[in-house]
């Protein structure tokens, strides 16, 4: 075996995973999907649980050697019932787009109908977005937002009677408002439709009480663990008693393979973080955080999506600044600060340089800034938009932006 530290051995990757602490720790990270993750969480991802095979789940493996990681897995589990009330959990999914797979091949068979968000509407690509292998497989169906960017429950249950879905889905990824789940599963019964809800980048807010959680009401909730949950980078998938069976068959031997279980260790220790009562001042903060951007952006004249926000990200139009989204993440950029550009409903530009720009609170919020540093922060944004052309100007911007994550270590604790 390799005794050679990773600095020695290998100074390639050691040097870029240098240089991308670095660039995490001095810009600012405004991607609404990411976030930050503890040392014990990272601690958990690089253990040596990384060695082991244990396709089953615990107390039911294909392998010997299991009994420490079913005591992962079994912790894991546990603690996202407790987070989120669940009846059964599945931590094994390897992301987001996986979780979605398994739960789609679970419960429908090809030619099935599915009811899902547009996606230049806030919907996701894994939500029937006609480039995917799912959209393929299932008949997706697509539903929008009204005029004022809220979900018309009208037109979703006209929808639902006219197309008969097996499976009608809610949740998304740039879509700022908070969701009405009790009156589409009513939809779904009168139609006779399995609710599934992807909380894929609201999960943390959900867990904390601080948005509506569709899991005592929906018979199926995926979620990312990455996001606002701000544990490893992976899925994970609840539902309801009934459905325990058929998930698990579907996650393994249906899609998956071997289980993570590095990612599970870690997944078990944010779950746990996430349970600490300092875990719901955290996700009130990123609300509080993503309000004040909005306000700020309000008094600036900038056109936001959906009328606002209920959650940790904005979608903001900048054509009328006279620029796209691409020319726009391109200034920011420039400027240190990470966002990325996004489609806005109806968006007559391409998915590669549309309308828009997508930016959130969770990882800042993590960093512990709060009201003040936003409305400087949306300050530097104004000026990057306004002085995007030049960059020298953006340069400026980059050195306060330096000045100010400065202020809010991110990972003193780690070599460099
Ligand atoms: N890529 C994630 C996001 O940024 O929303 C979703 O898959």
């Amino acid at each position: 075996m390799n005794k050679i530290p990773l600095q020695n051995f290998d100074p390639e990757v050691a040097g870029a995973i240098r240089h991308e602490l670095a660039r995490q720790e001095s810009g600012l990270e405004m991607i609404p999907s990411e976030n930050f993750v503890s040392l014990a969480v990272l601690e958990a991802l690089g253990s040596v649980t990384t060695n082991k095979y244990s396709e089953g789940y615990p107390g039911n493996r294909y392998y010997g050697g299991c009994e420490y990681i079913d005591i992962i897995e079994q912790l894991a589990i546990d603690r996202a019932k407790q987070l989120f009330g669940a009846e059964h959990v599945n931590v094994q999914p390897l992301s987001g787009a996986p979780a979605n797979i398994a739960v789609y091949l679970g419960l429908m068979e090809p030619g099935d109908t599915i009811l899902g968000m547009d996606l230049s509407h806030g919907g996701h690509l894994t939500h029937g977005h006609p480039v995917t292998y799912m959209a393929k497989i299932f008949n997706f169906i697509r539903y929008k937002t009204d005029a004022e960017g809220k979900i018309d429950l009208d037109h979703l249950r006209q929808m639902a009677l006219e197309h008969r879905p097996k499976v009608i889905l809610v949740g998304y990824s740039a879509y700022s408002r908070d969701i009405d789940y009790a009156a589409v599963k009513q939809i779904a019964e009168e139609v006779g439709a399995i609710t599934i809800a992807d909380i894929a980048h609201i999960a943390g807010i959900i867990a904390a009480g601080h948005m509506n959680n569709p899991v005592p009401l929906f018979d199926v909730v995926l979620t990312t663990t990455h996001k606002t949950l701000r544990g490893p980078r992976g899925g994970m998938i609840m539902c309801r008693e009934k459905f325990a069976k058929i998930l698990d068959k579907a996650v393994f031997p249906g899609f998956q393979g071997g289980p993570h279980e590095n990612v599970i260790a870690a997944k078990a220790v944010a779950f746990k973080e996430a349970l600490q009562p300092d875990f719901k001042t955290y996700a009130k903060q990123i609300l509080l955080n993503a309000k004040t951007l909005e306000r700020k952006f309000r008094e600036y004249g900038y056109r936001i999506m959906f009328g606002g926000t209920d959650n940790h990200l904005l979608l903001v139009d900048v054509t009328p600044q006279g620029l796209t989204g691409k020319e726009a993440q391109l200034a920011f950029d420039k400027a240190g600060i990470t966002l990325n550009k996004n489609m806005i409903p109806d968006d007559p530009r391409s998915p590669m340089n549309p309308s828009g720009i997508r930016f959130g609170t969770p990882a800042l919020t993590t960093r512990g800034m709060k009201e003040p540093e936003m409305e400087l922060i949306a300050g530097m944004m104004n000026e990057v938009v306004e002085h995007r052309a030049d960059d020298a100007y953006l340069l400026g911007v980059k050195e306060r932006v330096g000045e100010l994550t400065r202020r809010f270590p991110l990972y003193p604790e780690l070599a460099r």
